[in-house]
């Protein structure tokens, strides 16, 4: 009898968040392991400007063998994607991963950007996750991961600094930010990092760049470029989720 409970309302549990809304959008997801070799990751990537390339190599990776490695010269690459569209309630994810060459080192010029055109200069029309140099590893609190709104802070990179257990390792770490048309919420490794409104003009991005184009103090790797439009739960889906919580606890108590 209680098996039955709980599966009849799995059932409609499921049947709401099925309703809820489309799957989610996947706009970019590179992660640079079906390049055969470097001409085939410049194709896909071009560099940009008279900037010269990041490198496709096989020394650090999360996924498959391949990542992009970003030296202490200036480097960087570039892809345009299919417009996102301006955001709505529903997310618009971007996300890398990232290594860390040196954790205890102070913040250097490595980075991921998000922009709407190849020249922002407008509120909101670049998103960067990465390390720059422009705090020192004491600043903001402690040696946390940065991220940069173009608009917000004086246009400068900030700590991504609410979780003081979100502190700077030697590794791989997932940086990420969800846009909606209020807020932009940041993560690193999976937890909520910090959380900037976005009160802008609402953009739509296109344009993707892997490594500053910059000198740094410390190399850096890119593998995983992701970009979607994540749905959120309708208010159905998320009632009958509230629903099936209390039947479970009642069942629980039974
Ligand atoms: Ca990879
Ligand atoms: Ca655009």
């Amino acid at each position: 009898m209680k098996t039955h409970l709980f599966s009849g309302a799995l059932a409609v549990c499921l049947s709401g968040m099925t309703l809820s809304a489309g799957a989610q959008t996947i706009l970019l997801n590179d992660n640079f392991d079906a390049y055969a070799n470097q001409s085939a990751f410049l194709a896909a990537w071009p560099a940009v400007g008279a900037t010269p390339s990041g490198t496709l190599v096989s020394t650090q990776s999360v996924s498959g063998a391949n990542s992009i490695h970003y030296s202490t010269v200036a480097q960087r690459n570039e892809k345009v994607i299919a417009e996102t569209g301006v955001p709505t309630v529903n997310p618009i994810r971007f996300s890398v991963d990232f290594f860390d060459s040196n954790g205890a080192a102070n913040p250097y010029r490595q980075y991921v950007n998000l922009q709407d055109g190849s020249g922002p200069t407008g509120s909101g029309q670049l998103i960067s996750l990465g390390l720059n140099n422009n705090l020192l590893a004491a600043d903001g609190g402690g040696n946390f991961y940065m991220a940069r709104v173009l608009g917000f802070n004086g246009g400068a990179y900030f700590k991504l600094n609410d979780d003081p257990a979100l502190v700077r390792t030697t590794g791989w770490h997932n940086l990420a930010v969800e846009i909606t048309d209020t807020q932009f919420k940041f993560f690193v490794d999976g937890f909520l990092a910090e959380v900037v409104p976005n009160s802008y003009t609402l953009r739509s991005y296109e344009t993707v760049r892997l490594g500053s184009g910059l000198s740094s103090t410390q190399v850096a790797w890119f593998d995983n470029v992701r970009i979607e439009i994540i749905p959120e739960p309708s208010a159905v889906a998320l009632a009958l989720m509230g629903g099936l919580a209390l039947l479970v606890v009642r069942i629980r108590r039974q």
